[in-house]
C-alpha cells in the first residue's frame, strides 16, 4: 500500500505554529516535514520538528493506564485498564470531596498542546466540579501587561512586515531557537540593506544573525529604553508632530522622568558603554522604520511588566508606529478568533472557586491550606521539571495523603510522583484547531495515526471522567470534532470573511485582522505613556528581586535550540546535540573560582542546588552563568535540574514567573 500524506499542525508552544505534511504507512507516522504552502513555515521545519515522528512513536511512549506499586517517585508502577484507572480516581476524588470539598482538588495543565479543545477541555471538567483554579500564568502576563499599560488592544503588526523594516532590533529573544520562521522576514530586511541589533544577556545563537549585539545586565533593559528616550529629547531627534497628536503625557514624562536617565547613569545600571548607548539612539532616531521583536526574557523578571511597557514607549517618540515595517511586535493577540469559553465553560461554576498561582505550586502543595490540596490532576504539563522551585514542588509531590494523577505521553519527572498515570496521544492522533500567538493564521487538524497503545487525548480523558463523576451536560459527551465545529459556527469579527472550505480542508487560513498599528485601542485612543489606571502613571526604572541579591552569578534560565521547556528530552537524537546539561560560565568567573572546562560543578542558592558540567564560554559576560534547556532528572548529572535554583517570587504585574530573577554561586564538585 502507498503511504499516504496528511497535513497537521505543530502542537508546541511556539510562536510559529507551523504546518506539517505527515507521510503516514499503516499505523504509523514515517515522515514529518514543513508544509510548502503554509505561508509562515515556508517549508522548513526547527531542529526539533523535524524527526516529530520519533517522538510520536518513541518507545519511551506511555500504552497503558499505570498504578504506582512502590514508594512515589521510585518509578515502579504496574499496568491497569482504563475502567480501573478512571473508576479509582474518581472514588478517591468522591472520597475527598465528601471530606474536604471540591476545592481541595486541583488541576495543573499548561501548554503541552496549543490547541484550542485539547488544551483548554479540562477547565470544563474541573469548573463543573467545583475545584480550585489555576492561575496559568507561568509564560508571559508580565510581558501582555507591559504593553496593555501603553498600547491597549492594539494588535502587533504582521511579523512578515518585518522585512519591510532598515533596522531591527531583536530585544530579548533568542529567535534563532524561540521563533525561527521569523528569522526569514529578518533576513528578508537585511537583505535589503537593514541592520540588526540583538540585546540580551548572552551572546546567543542568534547573535550570527545580528550585525550588532548588545550584552546587558540583567532585567535593566528599562533602563537602556529610557536612556535612549533621553538622547532622543536630548538631540531633538523626536517625531514632535507625532506625538503631539497621538501621544498622552509625553511632555510631563520627558520633564519628570527623562532628566533622570542620563547615558552615564543608564551606562551604571545597564553595563553598556556610554558610546553604545549614543549609538543606538542615534541607529533608532535615524532608521525610516525600526521595527522592535520583543522576547519574553526580559519580561520574566521582578520589574518586567514595567520593563516592557517602557519599551513599548519607544516607538512613539519616533513615531515609528503605524509605519510599515515600523513598530513593535510582542506577539499576536488572535484571542478572540474563538469563543474558547464555550470550551472552559466558567458558567459551569456554580460559585468562584479559589484560584492558585501556577508558579507557587510548591506553596501550594506544601504550606497546608483552607482546604489543603488533597489531590493534583497534572495534564500536559510537567511541573516537577518546569515550574519554579522544584525543590518545594517535589517536596509537595512525594506529600503523604495527596493523591496525584497524571495524564502524559511519557514517564515524565512529574509522572514518576504519580499514583496513576494514565497515557497521553500526540497531536498526530487527535482533533484540534490552533491559532499562533506569532502570526495570524488559524489551523484546523484531525488524527492523521490511531492513538498509539490505548492512549487517550485530553477530551476523551475528561469525558470519561465526566461520566464517572455522574455529570450529565451533553457538552461531556459530545466529540471534540463536534466542539470544534460549534466554535467554527459561532461568529467572530476574526474570521469574517476566512476560506471555510480551505480550514476545512486543513490549510492555513489568516485571520481578518487589521494589523495597523496606527489606530490605538487604548482608553484614550493615544498612546498611553502617561496612564492613570497604573499604580505608577509614568514609566521609571524598577529595580529586580535580585539587583543587591548576596551572591555574585546572575542565572539565566534560557530556552535550548534541541528542546522546548521540558518537551523532547524523549529525543535521543535531540539530547545528543546538546552532550549534557550544561552551565555556561565566562574565563574571568571561572578562573576567580579556580573551575576547570568540562568539569562537574554545583550551582547553589538559598533553593537549592544542581549539578552542571562547566562549559567555559566567551558568550557569556562575567557576573553571568547560563543553563539552556530543562532536562529531564533521568539525564542530569546531579539529583535536580535547573529549576531548584528559581524561586517563586512573582512579576511587578500579571502574577507572572520570574525564571530570570535569581542568583547563584558555584562550586567544584
Ligand atoms: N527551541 C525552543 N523554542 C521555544 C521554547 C523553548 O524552550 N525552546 N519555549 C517556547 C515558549 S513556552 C516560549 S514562552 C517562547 C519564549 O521565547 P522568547 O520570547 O524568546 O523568550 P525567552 O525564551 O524566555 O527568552 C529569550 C531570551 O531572553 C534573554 N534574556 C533573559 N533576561 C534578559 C534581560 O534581562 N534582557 C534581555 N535583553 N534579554 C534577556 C535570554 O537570555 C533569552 O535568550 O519560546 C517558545 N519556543
Ligand atoms: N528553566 C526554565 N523553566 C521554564 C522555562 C524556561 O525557559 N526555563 N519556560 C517556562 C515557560 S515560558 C513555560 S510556557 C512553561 C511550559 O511548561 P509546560 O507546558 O509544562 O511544558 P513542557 O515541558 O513542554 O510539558 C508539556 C508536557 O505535556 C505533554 N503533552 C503533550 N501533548 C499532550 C497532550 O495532548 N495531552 C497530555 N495529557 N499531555 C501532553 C508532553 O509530553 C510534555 O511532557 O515552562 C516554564 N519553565
Ligand atoms: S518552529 Fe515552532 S511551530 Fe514550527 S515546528 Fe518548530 S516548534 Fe513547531
Ligand atoms: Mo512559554
Amino acid at each position: 500500500m502507498e503511504n499516504s500524506l496528511h497535513r497537521s499542525v505543530c502542537p508546541y508552544d511556539c510562536p510559529d505554529a507551523c504546518g506539517l505534511l505527515v507521510e503516514v504507512a499503516g499505523d504509523r507516522a514515517v515522515r514529518v516535514s514543513g508544509d510548502p504552502h503554509h505561508p509562515f513555515t515556508r517549508g522548513t521545519l526547527c531542529a526539533k520538528m523535524n524527526r516529530y515522528e520519533l517522538t510520536v512513536h518513541s518507545p519511551r511512549r506511555l500504552t497503558t493506564p499505570l498504578l504506582r506499586s512502590g514508594p512515589k517517585g521510585s518509578g515502579s508502577f504496574t499496568p491497569i485498564s482504563w475502567d480501573e484507572a478512571i473508576s479509582r480516581i474518581t472514588g478517591r476524588w468522591r472520597g475527598i470531596i465528601a471530606e474536604f470539598g471540591a476545592e481541595a482538588i486541583l488541576p495543573y495543565s499548561y501548554a503541552g498542546t496549543m490547541g484550542i479543545v485539547q488544551r483548554n477541555c479540562g477547565h470544563a471538567f474541573f469548573h463543573r466540579m467545583g475545584a480550585s483554579r489555576l492561575e496559568r500564568s507561568i509564560c508571559s502576563p508580565a510581558k501582555s501587561a507591559g504593553w496593555r499599560a501603553v498600547m491597549g488592544d492594539t494588535p502587533s503588526v504582521d511579523p512578515d512586515e518585518v522585512a519591510e523594516s532598515d533596522l531591527v532590533i531583536l530585544w530579548g529573544i533568542n529567535a534563532a531557537a524561540t521563533s525561527v520562521h521569523f528569522m526569514h522576514g529578518v533576513a528578508a530586511a537585511k537583505r535589503k540593506g537593514a541592520r540588526v541589533w540583538l540585546i540580551d544577556t548572552y551572546r546567543t545563537p542568534t547573535a550570527a544573525a545580528a550585525d550588532r549585539t548588545i550584552l546587558i545586565r540583567p532585567g535593566s533593559d528599562g533602563a537602556l529604553a529610557l536612556g535612549m528616550m533621553h538622547i532622543l529629547r536630548r538631540d531633538g531627534l523626536m517625531d514632535r508632530e507625532f506625538i503631539a497628536t497621538r501621544v498622552q503625557g509625553f511632555d510631563e514624562f520627558a520633564a519628570r522622568i527623562l532628566p533622570d536617565y542620563t547615558p552615564q547613569r543608564v551606562s551604571s545600571i545597564t553595563g553598556i558603554e556610554v558610546a553604545v548607548i549614543e549609538e543606538l539612539a542615534l541607529a533608532y532616531a535615524r532608521a525610516m522604520a525600526p521595527f522592535i521583536r520583543l522576547g519574553s526574557g526580559l519580561s520574566r523578571y521582578g520589574n518586567g511588566a514595567m520593563t516592557v511597557r517602557t519599551i513599548a514607549c519607544l516607538p512613539a517618540l519616533v513615531g515609528a508606529y503605524g509605519r510599515r515595517g515600523g513598530g513593535c511586535f510582542p506577539d499576536t493577540s488572535t484571542g478572540g478568533a474563538f469563543a474558547t469559553s464555550q470550551v472552559t465553560r466558567e458558567d459551569f461554576m456554580t460559585t468562584p472557586t479559589r484560584i492558585i498561582n501556577m508558579n507557587r505550586l510548591g506553596e501550594a502543595l506544601t504550606a497546608g491550606g483552607e482546604p489543603p490540596v488533597m489531590s493534583l490532576y497534572v495534564y500536559h504539563s510537567n511541573p516537577a521539571a518546569i515550574t519554579p522551585d522544584q525543590n518545594a514542588v517535589i517536596r509537595g509531590l512525594c506529600r503523604d495523603g495527596l493523591f496525584t494523577v497524571v495524564h502524559e505521553r511519557f514517564m515524565t519527572d512529574t509522572a514518576l510522583y504519580a499514583d496513576i498515570v494514565l497515557p497521553a496521544t500526540s497531536s498526530l492522533e487527535q482533533s484540534d484547531i490552533y491559532r499562533a500567538y506569532g502570526t495570524y493564521l488559524i489551523q484546523r487538524a484531525r488524527g492523521v495515526i490511531p492513538p498509539v497503545g490505548e492512549s487517550r487525548s485530553n477530551w476523551e480523558t475528561f469525558s470519561l471522567l465526566a461520566k464517572a463523576m455522574g455529570f450529565e451536560e451533553p457538552f461531556f459527551r459530545q466529540s471534540a470534532d463536534e466542539l470544534i465545529d460549534h466554535l467554527l459556527s459561532l461568529p467572530s469579527p476574526l474570521r469574517s470573511g476566512i476560506d471555510q472550505e480551505e480550514l476545512a480542508q486543513g490549510r492555513a487560513v489568516r485571520l481578518a485582522v487589521t494589523t495597523d498599528q496606527s489606530r490605538f485601542l487604548t482608553p484614550s485612543g493615544r498612546i498611553e505613556i502617561y496612564n492613570p489606571v497604573e499604580n505608577e502613571p509614568y514609566p521609571r526604572y524598577l529595580p529586580t528581586h535580585e539587583e543587591n541579591g548576596p551572591l555574585p552569578l546572575r542565572l539565566m534560565t534560557a530556552p535550548s535550540l534541541y528542546g522546548l521547556n521540558a518537551s523532547f528530552n524523549e529525543r535521543d537524537d535531540l539530547r545528543e546535540k546538546q552532550r549534557e546539561m550544561k552551565l555556561l560560565m565566562n574565563e574571568r568567573d571561572a578562573a576567580d573560582r579556580n573551575l576547570l572546562n568540562g568539569e562537574l560543578v554545583t550551582a547553589w542558592n538559598e533553593l537549592g542546588e544542581v549539578q552542571f558540567y562547566l562549559e567555559v564560554s566567551d558568550s557569556v559576560p562575567p557576573g553571568v552563568v547560563v543553563a539552556e534547556g530543562v532536562w529531564w532528572r533521568e539525564f542530569a548529572p546531579g539529583e535536580r535540574t535547573v529549576n531548584a535554583l528559581v524561586s517563586q517570587r512573582l512579576t511587578d504585574a500579571g502574577n507572572g514567573s520570574t525564571f530570570y530573577d535569581n542568583s547563584v554561586e558555584v562550586r567544584r564538585g
